[in-house]
C-alpha cells in the first residue's frame, strides 16, 4: 500500500484528537504533511491550534508537522457553532487539564503569517497530484483555498476525504444536518461543487461505530495517551447521552478509511449541500442515479466493520508513546507548565 500524504484540516476537538493520534500511529499508510486549523468545535482558533500542538507534542512530532491557523468564521455568516463548544468543552478537549504543554518545539511559529487556505494552495501546487485533503472540520479552509487557487489548485489535489454530512438519516447539529456541514454550508457547497473525487464519511457511517464505555476503557488501559483519550471523552460522551444522541467515532473514521479502506463499503453518488433551506441548511443530498445529469463525484461510505475498526484502532494507538522530556531544560519547562495548569 502506498503511503498517502495528507493535509489534515481539523478543529480539535475531542474526536479530532483521536483522529490525529490514529494518523500519527499509522506512518506506513499516512504521512501528515501539515495540520491546518478551522473554527468549528470552538471559535477560538488559537485554542484549537494549541490543542493540535499539544497532541503533536505528546507524540513528539511537533518538530516535523507544522500547524497552520485558518478561518475563524464561516464564509458567509457569523460563527454559530456554540453547541459544539458545549459538546467538546470550553477548552475543546473535554475540559480536562493539559498534562503537558509547550515543552518541545511549537509547530505554529514557522507559518504564523500564512493562512491555512494559502498554505493548502501552496503545498498542493508544489506537490501536484500527491496531496490528499483530509477534512474533519467545517470545510471553510478548503472552500477558501478553492477561491484562491482556482482550477489549477483543484486539479492538483489528489483527492478529498472528509468527515461530514449524512445520507438517509438525521443530523447531529440540526434535525437535517451534520455539524461540519451545518457550521459552514456555503463552504460545503463550494467543496462538493469543485472536486471530482471525494470520499464522504458521514454520520450514516460513523453512527455504526459507537464510542462506548467498553472501547473507552480499552483505550484507557493502553498507556498514557490512551488514558488521555479516555479523559477527553468523558464530558463528550456524558453530554451526548444526555441529549439522546449516542456518541460515536466521527473524525477517526475518516482516518481509518485512509488506513484500511477494506473495512468499508460505499456507493457512488453526486452529493450536493443545501445552503439555504429553512430547516435543512447544511444537509447533504445524494443523487444516486444521475437525475441531476452531473458526475457522481462522491464515494459515500455506507457500511463499516465495527469489530475490524475497533481492533485496528486499539492496535495502532497502542504503538504510540508519550513524549518524555529528556533534557534538564525540557523537564523544568514541563514542570512549570504542569504547575501553571494546576493554579
Ligand atoms: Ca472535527
Amino acid at each position: 500500500m502506498v503511503c498517502e500524504r495528507i493535509i489534515l484540516d481539523c478543529d480539535p476537538g475531542v474526536d479530532d484528537s483521536i483522529a490525529i493520534f490514529l494518523a500519527l500511529a499509522s506512518p506506513d499508510e499516512i504521512k501528515v504533511d501539515a495540520i491546518t486549523i478551522v473554527m468549528g468545535n470552538h471559535n477560538d482558533i488559537d485554542l484549537l491550534a494549541n490543542n493540535a500542538c499539544l497532541l503533536l507534542q505528546m507524540c513528539n512530532r511537533s518538530s516535523d508537522i507544522p500547524v497552520i491557523k485558518g478561518a475563524k468564521k464561516p464564509i458567509a455568516y457569523a460563527y454559530h457553532g456554540h453547541s459544539g463548544i458545549k459538546v467538546h468543552g470550553e477548552n475543546g478537549i473535554g475540559n480536562i487539564k493539559h498534562p503537558i504543554k509547550d515543552f518541545n518545539q511549537n509547530p505554529i511559529e514557522q507559518y504564523k503569517d500564512t493562512s491555512a487556505a494559502q498554505f493548502i494552495v501552496q503545498h498542493v501546487l508544489a506537490n501536484p497530484g500527491e496531496i490528499t485533503l483530509c477534512a474533519i472540520g467545517p470545510l471553510t479552509n478548503i472552500g477558501l483555498a478553492v477561491s484562491i487557487g482556482g482550477e489549477r489548485f483543484i486539479k492538483s489535489v489528489k483527492r478529498v476525504v472528509l468527515m461530514g454530512g449524512s445520507v438517509g438519516g438525521h443530523g447531529n447539529k440540526t434535525a437535517a444536518a451534520e455539524a461540519n456541514l451545518a457550521n459552514d454550508s456555503h463552504a460545503g457547497r463550494i467543496v462538493f461543487d469543485a472536486f471530482p473525487d471525494i470520499t464522504m464519511v458521514g454520520l450514516n457511517c460513523t453512527r455504526q461505530l459507537p464510542l462506548s464505555q467498553e472501547i473507552r476503557e480499552k483505550m484507557r488501559k493502553l498507556h498514557a495517551i490512551g488514558q488521555f483519550c479516555f479523559d477527553i471523552t468523558t464530558h463528550y460522551t456524558e453530554i451526548l447521552h444526555s441529549w439522546n444522541d449516542p456518541p460515536c467515532f466521527n473524525d477517526p473514521t475518516a482516518i481509518m478509511y485512509l488506513i484500511k479502506p477494506d473495512l468499508f463499503e460505499g456507493q457512488r453518488a453526486c452529493v450536493d449541500v443545501e445552503d439555504s433551506g429553512r430547516l435543512t441548511s447544511g444537509q447533504t443530498v445524494a443523487d444516486w442515479t444521475g437525475r441531476w445529469g452531473r458526475p457522481l463525484q462522491t464515494f459515500v461510505l455506507m457500511k463499516v466493520d465495527r469489530n475490524g475498526f475497533e481492533k485496528e484502532l486499539l492496535d495502532r494507538l497502542a504503538k504510540l508513546t508519550m513524549f518524555k522530556p529528556s533534557s534538564e531544560d525540557q523537564l523544568k519547562r514541563a514542570e512549570e507548565q504542569i504547575e501553571a495548569s494546576e493554579n
